[in-house]
């Protein structure tokens, strides 16, 4: 079957492009569409061309599986050329999703229609690249440099509706997505009646009224704030601006030059990576694979406050039916409070139109009585982590639900199997862990007990994708991935603090590495008395001594973080700005007398290696343990979970990069320096090492 076609309807030659899932404009696309446009312009029945695309999308932008191989004839340059020099009418009729080098092959296009259901948008910085098949200089020269600066910069798509009032589109189809092949048709014979020559944007000149200086400035200062530490954004205004000062054809030459440099960045390979880790991620264990999900559409949440709120909202967001259980009348109140309030803010916000703030209040419904579960599909318990607790619900629940619910922990790192073993039926549960805010954080560790039957997987990363989660396939350990990992993220900041670097400097370094925020802010965002309380339900001894002697005392003088008004940080009232504390300084030097700690200047290198690598470390372990089937899953759940900077790949990416030989060396190092108890590489972190292999190479399904 042919990825590109022609056929004749009338005098209008339609192009169509056939190559699922997203018509990835791959060489056979580029090809097909150079030997079509050649064939509609030798017939000369054809007075005009349209070119749309088959399944659910228009081209989705360049084939990003062809990136870091050699380039294959014809690129880009060529197709562009082909469809802008084309002597008849060429139209461009867009639905799904027209992006990157998708939207680039529209812009050469003389005019474009669009479905109203459509997206347009120049996504290339998401990969760490700029648009290379010179949307970077037509788009400005359609559109005006401040829309062009936006959707370049930022990488975001935007509306049919506003593309159309923008110009980037001359045409709005309503209705069916059936109805664009005939609009587009239509807006060909009209074109073709009214004479309308084609229009050429590479011959058109930018508009300009003297703000552009500005203009770019401040996009440059946007995109330093809001893309911290990402190269890709400021290449793309280069461009842009040489889009303002160059011919045509010299800012065509200086967008391909970036674009070459960008795509060897390491940058592109960690943004690239992230891009196919989140949707490996999504794909079924092999033993899985063939299992039908069971079907959903009743969710019983037990426990009202923020957890189960927030699971609550995914759902409602998702059209799923919500039953909630709270113990009693008061608390019952304060959980229905807090979703109707949810939704009126959501409203409030624009973030849902009215019908669909009416829709999800009738999808909920609230009660003390349990037996109300009877019907649900999905049951996600989200309360106190306490396993006896918890095991306690699962009793009950084994007794109202009716056979094949799925029964679903939210717990954050409590055994799921043990819970599992309390019930008849532990092949229907397994761990559902959302991360807080449920409604917002994209993450969602999907524990697969070792009852788990597969279909109940097969239905978790259904609901996962429903509720618009990022899932992540974690086994049954201590903490799953996430959790397991952040324990030595926060010890290594623990003892960096008590060995003498301030918790400013820990934390800048952190985020001076790409974090929104540093360990230490984030334990007083949290909460330190989270921890506390955990370590309380373990021997001390699995703790190092030294690392939390800080925290633990804070949290004792009732200084448990932002909640408490002081932790690390203090804080003025109603504002959350950490502000250094001496009084903590002062505890923090005693703490270190006490343990025989000479404190020393420490550099922002040893702080980031320290609390970076402790990850790489214990993924690496997680990945022996088979608790992650890849190391990308680990990158994802950090990406996702943990705020660990996209341009670089996640930890294990991150580490890769680097050089896992290097990674080895350094941690010996520290295993000199700080103890070997938490400084030995991982054996598999060793092995591939010495085999100059990276994590990429290693598969635990
Ligand atoms: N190339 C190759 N494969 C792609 C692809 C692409 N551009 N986009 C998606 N896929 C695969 C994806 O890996 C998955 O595979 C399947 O298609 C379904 O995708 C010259 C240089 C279009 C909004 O950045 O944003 O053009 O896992 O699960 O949720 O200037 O895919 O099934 O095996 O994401 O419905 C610019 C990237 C490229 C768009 C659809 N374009 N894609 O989302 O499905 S650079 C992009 C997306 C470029 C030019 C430059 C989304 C989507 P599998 P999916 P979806």
């Amino acid at each position: 079957m042919s990825t590109v076609s022609l056929h004749k309807q009338g005098r209008i030659g339609v192009i169509a492009v056939d190559h699922p899932p997203v018509n990835a404009i791959s060489q056979a696309v580029r090809e097909g569409i150079i030997t079509q446009i050649n064939a509609a312009n030798a017939d000369d029945h054809i007075a005009a061309i349209v070119l749309i695309a088959k399944g659910r999308t228009f081209m989705a932008g360049a084939d990003i599986t062809e990136f870091g191989l050699p380039p294959k004839s014809p690129g880009f340059p060529q197709v562009i050329d082909a469809l802008e020099q084309s002597p008849k009418p060429v139209i461009a009729a867009i639905h799904g999703t027209a992006l990157g080098g998708g939207l680039e092959l529209a812009l050469a296009c003389h005019f474009r229609i669009a479905h109203e259901g459509a997206k347009l948008g120049l996504p290339e910085v998401t990969l760490g690249i700029i648009p290379g098949a010179q949307g970077t200089q037509r788009l400005p020269r359609l559109v005006g440099l401040p829309l062009a600066l936006d959707m370049i910069v930022s990488g975001k798509p935007i509306t049919a509706q506003k593309a159309h009032q923008a110009g980037l589109v001359d045409g709005l189809v309503k209705g069916e997505a059936d109805a664009l092949p005939r609009a587009a048709i239509a807006y060909a014979d009209k074109i073709i009646s009214d004479g309308t020559a084609p229009r050429r944007l590479s011959q058109m000149e930018v508009a300009q009224n003297g703000s552009e200086a500005d203009l770019l400035a401040k996009a440059r200062a946007d995109a330093t704030k809001k893309m911290r530490g990402m190269l890709a954004p400021q290449k793309a205004i280069d461009a842009l601006e040489a889009a303002l000062t160059l011919p045509f054809e010299d800012g065509a030459a200086k967008e391909r030059s970036i674009l070459i440099a960008c795509m060897a960045s390491p940058q592109s390979k960690a943004l690239q990576h992230a891009f196919f880790a989140e949707r490996k991620a999504a794909r079924l264990p092999k033993h899985a694979q063939n299992a039908t999900p069971r079907p959903f559409n009743q969710i019983g949440i037990i426990g009202g406050g923020t957890m189960g709120c927030g699971i609550a909202l995914a759902c409602l967001g998702a059209g799923l039916y919500v039953t909630m259980i709270e113990r009693d009348a008061e608390a019952l109140k304060r959980a229905r409070n807090s979703i109707h309030k949810s939704l009126d803010e959501n409203l409030a916000r624009g973030r849902i139109d009215k019908a669909a703030h009416t829709t999800q209040e009738a999808l909920f419904s609230i009660t003390t009585d349990m037996t109300a579960l009877s019907k649900a599909d999905i049951i996600i318990e989200a309360v106190f982590e306490k396993m006896e607790v918890k095991k306690s619900i699962f009793r009950d629940l084994d007794k109202v639900a009716k056979k094949g619910a799925i029964l679903a922990t939210n717990t954050s790192y409590l055994n799921v199997d043990d819970i599992a073993s309390v019930t008849g039926r532990p092949a229907d549960i397994l761990g559902l862990h959302f991360f807080s805010p449920a409604n917002i954080m994209k993450l969602l560790e999907v524990v697969e007990a070792k009852k788990t039957a597969p279909d109940v997987l097969a239905t978790a990363m259904l609901l996962a994708k429903k509720i618009r989660k990022i899932a992540v396939i974690a086994r049954v350990c201590h903490g799953f991935i996430g959790n397991r990992m952040l324990e030595g993220y926060l010890r290594e900041a623990g003892l960096l603090m008590l060995e003498g670097a301030a918790p400013q400097q820990i934390d800048k370094a952190i985020r001076d590495f790409g974090y929104p925020m540093g360990p230490l802010q984030m334990i007083d965002m949290a909460g330190m008395d989270i921890g506390y309380m955990l370590r309380k339900q373990f021997p001390a001894s699995r703790f190092d001594p030294n690392a939390y002697r800080v925290m633990n005392r804070l949290v004792e003088m009732d200084r448990k973080g932002q909640k408490t008004g002081a932790g690390i940080y203090r804080y003025e009232a109603g504002n959350r700005t950490p502000l250094p504390d001496s009084a903590v300084d002062k505890i923090t030097e005693e703490e270190a007398q006490k343990a025989g700690i000479t404190r020393r200047t420490i550099s922002d290198e040893e702080i980031i290696d320290r609390c970076i690598l402790s990850l790489v470390n214990e993924g690496a372990r997680i990945l022996e343990d088979r608790i992650a089937m890849r190391a990308s899953d680990i990158d994802v759940t950090y990406l996702y979970g943990y705020g660990f900077p996209r341009w670089r790949g996640g930890p294990m990416f991150y580490a890769s990069q680097r050089g896992l030989d290097k990674i080895c060396d350094r941690i010996k190092q520290f295993g000199e320096t700080v103890g070997t108890r938490w400084w030995t590489p991982a054996p598999l972190l060793q092995k591939l090492a010495q085999e100059g292999k990276t994590f990429t190479d290693f598969d635990a399904e």
